[in-house]
């Protein structure tokens, strides 16, 4: 494992990263993405590992963003590079194979809601504030922000977050879409894991094929990405998960995983 200065990595079967600058509000500068992004090869190298927490340290933030501080003192192809960095940390976390779920607590703003939203699913404390401020610093998303939060929660939405730059509480981003739950604050790990639990009850293969194909719903026109679901359905056919899944349905019984 490697040596991590901004994160705490705690491993398991559902494995809990945590993003551990408090003071900065787990503003992401350079060294934690770095540093991320070496964790997810890890845990993309860790056959054990099912599920994968994302959170951040202390009661007031998940992620405030993007550190400001370092990008004002970026020459604009620091400002190019540090957005790439970025970029490819979001798509590692969209290409790993197992459920990433972002536990979030306090502000998720900036960077930080691009964070989230490179997770699968997100659970929010009652306390989670989410917003795309950065219009009000003469910038924009620079992580993905611009085409993921349209995605998730339609162009009106996704306009009025990223233009006015208002941030939304949890109850809010619950019914708009973007979150999946709400949770008293100080359960939000706890509920979080019991999340986890439920996605490690299913088949791994299965939840693979699933997730990639959910991810094509984004990257692909929609004709291509039929066609992908309909490999990622075919290719379920080849695992013995989904002769036991049939099986033990038939049989009346719960299903033993053997998640391949
Ligand atoms: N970066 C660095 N430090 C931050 C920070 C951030 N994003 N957010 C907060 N902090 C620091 C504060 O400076 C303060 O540090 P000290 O003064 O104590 O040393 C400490 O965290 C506590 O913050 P506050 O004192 O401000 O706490 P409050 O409770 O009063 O306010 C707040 C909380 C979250 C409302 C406020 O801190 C705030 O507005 N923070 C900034 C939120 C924000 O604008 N986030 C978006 C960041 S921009 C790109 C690549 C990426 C991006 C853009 C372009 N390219 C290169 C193209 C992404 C941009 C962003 O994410």
């Amino acid at each position: 494992m490697t040596h991590l200065e901004n994160l705490i990595f705690e491993t398991g079967e559902i494995s809990l990263l945590t993003i551990n600058r408090p003071k900065a509000l787990n503003a992401l500068n350079r060294q934690v993405i770095e540093e991320m992004t070496r964790t997810l090869r890890d845990v993309r190298d860790d056959q054990t590992i099912r599920v994968l927490i994302v959170t951040g340290a202390g009661e007031r933030a998940f992620v405030a963003g993007a550190d400001i501080a370092a990008m004002s003192e970026m020459s604009p192809i620091e400002g190019l590079e540090f957005s790439r960095l970025g970029h490819r940390l979001m798509q590692d976390i969209e290409d790993l194979p197992i459920p990433v779920i972002a536990a979030v607590n306090g502000f998720a703003l900036g960077g930080g809601l691009e964070l989230a939203m490179a997770c699968d699913l997100i659970v929010a404390g009652e306390n989670a504030r989410f917003g795309q401020p950065e219009i009000n610093l003469g910038l924009i998303p620079g992580f993905g922000g611009t085409q993921r939060l349209a995605h998730r929660v339609g162009q009106a939405r996704a306009r009025q977050l990223i233009m006015l730059g208002e941030m939304i509480d949890a109850k809010t981003a619950c019914e708009w879409g973007l979150v999946n739950k709400v949770v008293s604050s100080n359960q939000l790990l706890a509920e979080t894991r019991d999340l986890a639990a439920k996605l490690i009850a299913k088949s791994g293969f299965a939840l693979r094929q699933a997730k990639a194909a959910l991810r094509a719903s984004f990257t692909m026109e929609e004709d291509a990405g039929l066609r992908f679901e309909q490999s990622a359905f075919g290719l379920t056919f080849s695992g013995a998960d989904r002769i036991e899944g049939t099986k033990a349905f038939v049989e009346k019984r719960e299903p033993k995983w053997q998640h391949r």
